[in-house]
C-alpha cells in the first residue's frame, strides 16, 4: 500500500503562503500542508470518536483559540474556577488536544476526564466515528474579511519568527480568494459545517465570531447547554457565566505571561509563540489592511458562494 507521503506527492499542489518550500496540497476537495494531511489520513484511519467526546470545529483564524478556552472553562468549571484554571498558566491550544496533530496515531492518547478535541477538518473529511457517533460538533466560523486579514498577519508573525517571508498581502489575497488557504476554500469549509447542521442540529451547533463578539453571555449559555453542562440558576446567580466570560476575554487571555512569552509545541519543528495566537480580537479590523476593492471581490465571491443556503457572513 502506498504511504500518506507517496499520496500527498501525487496531489496536486500550489506554494504556500511563504517563500518556504512548504507547498499547499489539494486532499479531497481542500488545500492543505502535508504535515496535516498526514494527520488527517492517519486520523481517518485511527480515531475512535466516544459519546461523550465534544469536537470544536473551525476554519484557522476564525476563533479556535476563543472557542477552545470557553468550551474549557464550561466543562472544568466544577473543578477549576477563575483563579485556579488551567487556562490562565496554559494557552487554550495545551488544554485540548488537536486531532490531525496529537490525536492522529492513537485516539486514547487523551486525559480521561477531558471530553473536548479540536480539528481543522472540514466536515467531509472528519473521521467516520464523529460523523456517526453521538457525540457533539460545535463549529465557530467568521467574517470571510476579518479572517483573511487575521491569517496573514498570522503567518507574516510565524514567518518572522522562523526566518521566512511571508508572500505579499496581495498575492496571499488572491490565493485566498482562489480557495487556496491552509484547509480552505473557506466558503467551502463554512457551507460544510452549515448545511450538517441544518440537517442535525442537535448534533451541531454552529456559531459566528461576530455574534459572540456582541453578547458573549448568551452565546454561552447555549453552548453550555448545547453540550450538556447547562449553567443553573444559582450558577447565573452567583456570575458564573460572567466570570467564565472575564476569564477567556481576549484582554485577560493575552495578556496573562503564559500568553505573552510561552511557547505552543516547543521542543518540535511546529512550535509557535503563544502570543501569534493573540493579535486584536476585534471585528472589522480588515478596514485597516483591505483596499474597497480587495473587500468588495471578497464579498462578491462570499455572496455567490453562500448564495441559497441561507448563511450570510
Ligand atoms: P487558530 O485557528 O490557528 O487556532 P484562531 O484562534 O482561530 O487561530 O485565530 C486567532 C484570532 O482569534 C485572532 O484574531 P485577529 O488576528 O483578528 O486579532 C486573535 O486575536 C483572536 N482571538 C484570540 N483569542 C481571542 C479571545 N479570547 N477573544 C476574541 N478573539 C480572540
Amino acid at each position: 500500500m502506498a504511504s500518506f507521503k507517496e499520496i500527498i506527492s501525487t496531489l496536486p499542489r500550489r506554494k504556500g503562503w511563504t517563500d518556504s518550500n512548504n507547498d499547499l496540497f489539494l486532499y479531497r476537495g481542500f488545500w492543505c500542508y502535508s504535515f496535516f494531511i498526514e494527520g488527517v489520513m492517519s486520523a481517518q484511519q485511527n480515531f475512535q470518536s466516544q459519546p461523550s467526546d465534544i469536537v470544536i470545529c473551525s476554519a484557522p483564524k476564525t476563533g479556535t483559540t476563543w472557542l477552545k478556552s470557553l468550551t474549557f472553562a464550561i466543562v472544568t468549571r466544577t473543578t477549576f474556577d477563575d483563579s485556579t484554571s488551567p487556562l490562565l498558566a496554559n494557552l487554550s491550544h495545551d488544554c485540548v488536544p488537536f486531532l490531525e496533530v496529537d490525536l492522529a496515531q492513537s485516539s486514547t492518547n487523551r486525559d480521561p476526564k477531558n471530553p473536548l478535541l479540536a480539528t481543522h477538518v472540514p466536515y467531509s473529511s472528519l473521521p467516520i466515528s464523529i460523523i456517526d457517533s453521538s457525540c457533539k460538533i460545535v463549529y465557530i466560523c467568521r467574517n470571510p474579511k476579518d479572517s483573511f486579514v487575521s491569517f496573514y498577519h498570522f503567518i507574516a508573525r510565524l514567518s518572522a519568527s522562523k526566518d521566512m517571508k511571508p508572500v505579499a498581502l496581495e498575492e496571499a489575497f488572491e490565493l485566498y480568494c482562489q480557495g487556496v488557504s491552509n484547509y480552505g476554500p473557506y466558503w467551502d469549509h463554512v457551507l460544510g459545517f452549515w448545511k450538517a447542521s441544518l440537517d442535525r442540529p442537535d448534533k451541531i451547533f454552529f456559531l459566528k465570531y461576530e455574534e459572540m463578539i456582541e453578547d458573549t453571555v448568551l452565546y454561552i449559555k447555549k453552548l453550555a447547554d448545547f453540550i450538556g453542562y447547562p449553567f443553573s440558576s444559582e450558577e447565573i446567580k452567583k456570575g458564573s457565566v460572567d466570570k467564565i466570560v472575564s476569564m477567556c476575554s481576549f484582554e485577560n487571555l493575552s495578556n496573562l505571561e503564559v500568553n505573552k512569552s510561552g511557547k505552543h509545541r516547543e521542543g518540535t519543528p511546529g512550535v509557535i509563540e503563544n502570543k501569534i495566537y493573540f493579535r486584536k480580537g476585534k471585528v472589522g479590523d480588515w478596514e485597516n489592511y483591505l483596499t474597497p476593492e480587495m473587500a468588495a471581490q471578497l464579498d462578491s465571491i462570499t455572496l455567490q458562494k453562500l448564495n441559497g443556503s441561507g448563511l450570510t457572513l
